[in-house]
C-alpha cells in the first residue's frame, strides 16, 4: 500500500526509531531519553519491551518535562544526571541531519537539555526519516538560538549581524514560547551554512546565549529509515 507523504514520514519515524532502541539499549543500560516525535516511539519502543519482560533494568534521563511525562506514563524508570553523570547511550531525533552526523536541533525547543544529555553520553544515536537529511546544516532549518530573556533583543541583533534572519519563536497565542528553563528562543535561519564550526564559536562566546542548535560532534550514530529501509551509519 503506497502511503502518503505524512503517514510515510511517521512509518519511517518509528522504524528508526524501533531499530535503534532494539539496536542499541542494552539491559542494565542508564539512557538518555531524547524530544519529539521520533524520540517518543523509542520511548515507546522502551516501553514495549519492558511489557514483554526485557530491559526492565534500563533507566532513563528525560531530555524535556514532555519526555519525562511520556516515560512517567508508560512506566519507564527515571533517574537524574547527578545520579549518573555518565550515560551509556541517547537515543534522539533532529531536525537536519549532515553527512558527517553534525545536526541540527532544537525546533522542539529542548535544545539545552538535549545538548547537556549527549555530551554526558558515550553514544548519541540520531533517529530520522529521511526528510531529514540535508547536504549542508541550515538549507532547509533555521538553527534554534536559546537566550536568557534579559536581553534577549540584544542577542536578536548579534544574530542578525552574523548574518541571520531571526524570528522569536512564539506560542499559538502570540506569547512568547519559553523553553523548560525559562528562555526565549530565536529562530536562526541562515541557509546552508558555510563555516559551521565558526558560527558556533561566535554563538557561543557571546553572553545571554544560553545554547544553540548546531549539535556539530555530539552524534556517534545514525538511524535513518526511508522508502528503502531501516540504514545504520556511524
Ligand atoms: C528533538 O525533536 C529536537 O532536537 C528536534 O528538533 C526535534 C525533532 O522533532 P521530530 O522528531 O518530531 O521531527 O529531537
Amino acid at each position: 500500500m503506497e502511503h502518503d507523504s505524512a503517514s510515510r514520514t511517521e512509518h519511517d519515524k518509528r522504524a528508526a526509531a524501533e531499530a535503534a532502541v532494539d539496536r542499541f539499549f542494552l539491559p542494565g543500560m542508564c539512557v538518555g531519553l531524547g524530544s519529539g516525535s521520533t524520540a517518543a516511539f523509542a520511548v515507546r519502543r522502551l516501553a514495549a519491551l519492558r511489557e514483554q519482560g526485557r530491559l526492565l533494568d534500563v533507566s532513563g534521563v528525560p531530555t524535556s518535562r514532555a519526555t519525562e511525562a511520556l516515560a512517567r506514563e508508560l512506566g519507564i524508570p527515571l533517574i537524574t544526571l547527578d545520579e549518573h553523570p555518565t550515560l551509556d547511550v541517547t537515543i534522539d531525533g533532529a531536525d537536519e541531519v549532515a553527512p558527517d552526523l553534525s545536526v541540527i536541533k532544537g525546533g522542539g525547543g529542548a535544545l539545552l537539555r538535549e545538548k547537556i544529555v549527549a555530551q554526558a553520553s558515550r553514544r548519541v544515536v540520531i533517529i530520522a526519516d529521511v526528510t531529514k537529511l540535508s547536504p549542508r546544516l541550515g538549507t532547509h532549518w533555521p538553527v534554534p538560538v536559546e537566550v536568557l530573556p534579559f536581553g534577549w533583543r540584544s542577542q536578536q541583533q548579534f544574530l542578525e549581524s552574523l548574518g541571520a534572519r531571526v524570528v522569536p519563536r512564539v506560542r499559538e497565542n502570540g506569547m512568547p514560547y519559553l523553553t523548560d528553563q525559562g528562555n526565549r528562543v530565536l529562530d536562526c535561519a541562515w541557509g546552508p551554512i558555510d563555516a559551521p564550526d565558526a558560527l558556533a564559536s561566535r554563538m557561543a562566546a557571546r553572553a545571554g546565549i544560553v545554547e544553540h542548535g548546531l549539535f556539530l560532534r555530539e552524534a556517534t550514530d545514525l538511524v535513518v529509515a526511508g522508502p528503502r529501509g531501516v540504514e545504520h551509519r556511524a
